[in-house]
């Protein structure tokens, strides 16, 4: 039975895209370099995967930087701004789209993405579906025209068969990819402009087939999205132009991430040789297509998890299998990844750190595709052809399944315990702000910073230092406590009401906890690509999650000890450390977020015992977690909002609660944020110009709020009349008490330069707002 990869990681075992990238962007490489170390990571794919026996290698599944941006440069989707002058699009105005023309800055505190800079900016970037993959969003302006502008693709595919690979070429779907872009203007629907677009991938799988590709692998993850009679339209429309201009030519077409549910039927009524689904997320749906499909569709059976880490059960797999695939012949099946490899690290091998139990139960891409090919032998051959591999699957499994390391009764047991009441305050927001405002006795407009303050160089070479024991735990710990007593005196000099520590002792907000929690294991090399040459080493959280002691109290009370005013207990909140983690599979996630909830929530407990008058609990990553389908977003919100709740309740009343968002989408899920119940929220509006407060407006969202006055995400310092003028629209639209003062964003990634006239600026705003207040009263 044959087996497919659908895609493979491309930045290189040891980051070497990264490498290649960036020096070239720094001018100390020039273009064939950078080419020459595409092509050699092209060919280690092609060559790993020909080696363990893939039959489906794909090509064209690699990118400089992001195959949504390769497609818009394929159909000639190059807004005006980059001056491309027709002809093939060079490497200069590529990156232009993906960097902006003098790359800035493009990412706040928390890993979210922002375009930013002078120049032409770059295009607006985006979440890849419900994965921490990011694409460049395609523009497209009325009277917009497509062409063939770039020859990838065929490059990708003759260059694999020069080295003696026969591959299946992967094409992002021209109905995906148009509704994954943008208009820029209001009135333009991208679907609309699919009868222009449709001639120019006829043009490119014409000469995919005329270079001897029999089939073409055409993404359409769209499918598992909600949609609406025009994009099913849309689908049979492009799926029937292509039938009729190429009959000959086999099309696999791909549905990951989801179900079909709704679209199945419009799915299996397209005129394409294979469908692929995704049986990890939905296995549910494997019945009723073997029911539905037509005899002659192959059918991709995406079974390996390419979202998670985990090893397989390869013979409870096959018990599934082995029945389908004697029912519908070995001619009409493949095995695949539930999705694309591209979202797991590369190889299970380089790492050596890990506890070998935890080891003996993942899998990465590598390994995955051995899963695969395991898989197709057997099902070609019977079991005993790979008795040993099936056995030691089979046994990981059993061992994950009862391992102690995974299962602490004392962690069920608590979850177990858990009351409704733990997950409320006290009293209603009302009362606690009033107990909370003769405790704190803060001005009106008071004000304060997210939490993080510039991670400067020197930081990051102590703890570099300190990683390869250059620097002792003590000269360390000397050094972060110089940082955080000098970012208080700053601090409490420039007059900011409530004061934070300033974060130098974290890396990562997920990982600095995860380090700490029971449950939690990391790699070295485990790099997944977020987007562009930016990569991020997920933790895996494999088991039952406690807190064996304090993680941030210490800290806390360091900085305390430094200053009489109010400094903040700064937590990251469950399900951000969830959403950004790869998270065990044998349980709901709801249940892993209630125990990280718990964890904190000992935490939150433990500060406010050791002092802390306001606790600070991100959720940088709350609605990065929505399904994709609107059906599953209450359930999802549910769930998650409890968490929170849960981290959250564990205090007295007088006791503040602060959470942070720095997105600047809320209409969809205000009343869940509301639902969140903290006393205060941080939320991004600067640039928005305070607009984005009107989801709360409408909303009337009771508790008090800090808009962010300022925008982190720029090096520009702002003035105290920009800030006013802000502040004054918050006051329009909210109760002055309602209202605090902060940056939209925490500091880390900004410079101490540009953050000391910044905050000294916006301390003199919130002066200037409450003498106005005081002459009007
Ligand atoms: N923390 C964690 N996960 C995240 C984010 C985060 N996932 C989503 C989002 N934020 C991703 N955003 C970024 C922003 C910057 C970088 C990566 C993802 C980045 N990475 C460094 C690089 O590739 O050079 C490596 C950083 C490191 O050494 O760990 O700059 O905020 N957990
Ligand atoms: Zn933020």
């Amino acid at each position: 039975v044959p087996v497919s990869t659908l895609g493979t990681p491309r930045i290189g075992p040891r980051r070497e895209l990264k490498s290649a990238l960036e020096t070239y962007w720094a001018g100390k490489s020039d273009a064939p370099a950078l080419l020459e170390a595409a092509a050699r990571l092209r060919a280690a794919n092609w060559a790993r995967q020909k080696s363990l026996g893939v039959s489906n290698i794909p090509s064209n599944d690699f990118s400089l930087y992001d195959h949504v941006l390769d497609t818009a440069v394929m159909v000639g989707a190059i807004p005006p701004a980059y001056g491309w002058s027709g002809g093939p699009v060079p490497l200069d105005i590529y990156f232009a789209m993906a960097r902006g023309s003098q790359s800035a800055e493009t990412t706040c505190a928390h890993g979210h993405a922002h375009p930013h800079g002078s120049g032409v900016p770059a295009l607006e970037m985006t979440k890849w579906f419900d994965t921490n993959y990011h694409y460049m969003v395609p523009e497209f302006s009325p009277g917009q025209r497509f062409s063939l502008t770039s020859t990838k693709p065929m490059d990708e595919y003759r260059e694999a068969k020069a080295l003696g690979y026969e591959t299946r070429p992967v094409l992002l779907g021209p109905v995906t990819f148009l509704k994954l872009g943008k208009a820029t203007e209001p009135g333009l629907d991208p679907l609309s402009l699919l009868g222009d677009l449709l001639p120019v991938y006829v043009e490119v799988l014409r000469r995919l087939s005329a270079h001897g590709a029999e089939w073409v692998q055409i993404d359409e993850p769209c499918l598992v999205t909600d949609l609406d009679e025009a994009a099913r339209a849309a689908l049979r429309e492009a799926y029937g132009f292509f039938a009729h201009a190429l009959p000959k030519l086999k099309i696999m077409l791909t549905a990951y991430f989801g179900r079909l549910g709704d679209t199945l039927d419009t799915a299996l009524a397209l005129p394409v040789a294979g469908l692929h689904l995704d049986l990890v997320r939905a296995p549910e749906q494997l019945r009723e297509v073997a029911d539905k499909a037509r005899a002659g569709l192959v059918l991709s059976l995406g079974v390996i998890d390419g979202r998670n880490v985990w090893r397989a059960n390869l013979p409870g797999l096959l018990d599934t299998l082995e029945p389908f695939v004697r029912k519908r012949g070995t001619d009409h099946v493949e095995i695949a990844p539930s999705c694309s490899l591209l979202h797991v690290p590369i190889d299970l091998e380089q790492e050596t750190g890990l506890d070998p139990d935890v080891k003996s139960w993942l899998a990465f891409a590598v390994q995955k595709m051995d899963e695969l090919v395991t898989l197709g032998t057997a099902l070609a051959g019977g079991r005993e052809v790979v008795l040993g591999k099936l056995m030691e699957s089979g046994a990981a499994a059993e061992a994950r399944r009862v391992s102690p390391k995974v299962h602490d009764g004392r962690v069920a047991a608590r979850l177990a315990a858990v009351t409704p009441d733990m997950t409320r305050r006290s009293r209603p927001f009302a009362a606690r702000a009033e107990l909370q405002r003769g405790r704190l006795r803060l001005p009106l407009f008071p004000t304060t910073t997210i939490g993080s303050f510039p991670q400067t160089p020197e930081v990051r070479k102590a703890r570099a230092a300190l990683g390869k024991g250059e620097l002792s735990d003590a000269g360390y710990d000397a050094f972060l406590k110089e940082e955080t007593a000098r970012t208080l005196r700053w601090q409490e000099e420039i007059g900011l009401d409530v004061l934070v520590h300033g974060e130098f002792e974290r890396n990562d907000m997920v990982q600095y906890f995860g380090e700490q929690l029971c449950g939690f294991a990391f790699t070295r090399h485990g790099w997944v690509q977020s987007y562009g040459s930016r990569y991020v080493r997920p933790p895996i959280l494999f088991g039952d999650v406690a807190r064996p002691a304090p993680m941030t109290v210490e800290w806390w009370r360091f900085a305390q000890s430094c200053t009489d005013k109010p400094v903040k207990g700064m937590l990251t909140g469950p399900v951000t450390i969830l959403n950004w983690s790869f998270v065990r599979d044998d349980l709901p996630r709801s249940t892993v977020s209630r125990q990280i909830a718990l964890a904190i929530r000992d935490e939150v407990t433990d500060l406010e015992a050791a002092g802390a008058k306001m606790i600070q609990i991100d959720e940088a990553a709350i609605r990065e977690g929505l399904p994709l389908r609107r059906a599953d977003w209450d359930a999802y919100l549910d769930w998650a909002v409890a968490s929170f709740r849960l981290c959250a309740s564990g205090v007295r009343d007088e006791t503040q609660i602060h959470t942070h968002m720095c997105y600047s989408e809320f209409n969809d899920i205000i009343a869940a944020i509301a639902a969140m119940d903290a006393d205060v929220i941080s939320i991004e509006t600067s640039r928005s110009k305070m607009e984005l407060l009107d989801a709360f407006v409408d909303y009337r969202y009771p508790n008090e709020i800090g808009p962010g006055v300022y925008d982190i995400h720029s090096p520009r310092v702002p003035a105290v009349e920009e800030m006013v003028e802000l502040l004054e629209r918050a006051t329009q639209r909210l109760a002055a008490a309602q209202i605090w003062v902060n940056p939209d964003c925490g500091l880390k990634t900004r410079q101490w330069a540009e953050v000391r006239p910044a905050l000294i600026n916006m301390v003199a705003a919130a002066h200037r707002l409450r003498g106005h207040l005081a002459r009007a009263a």
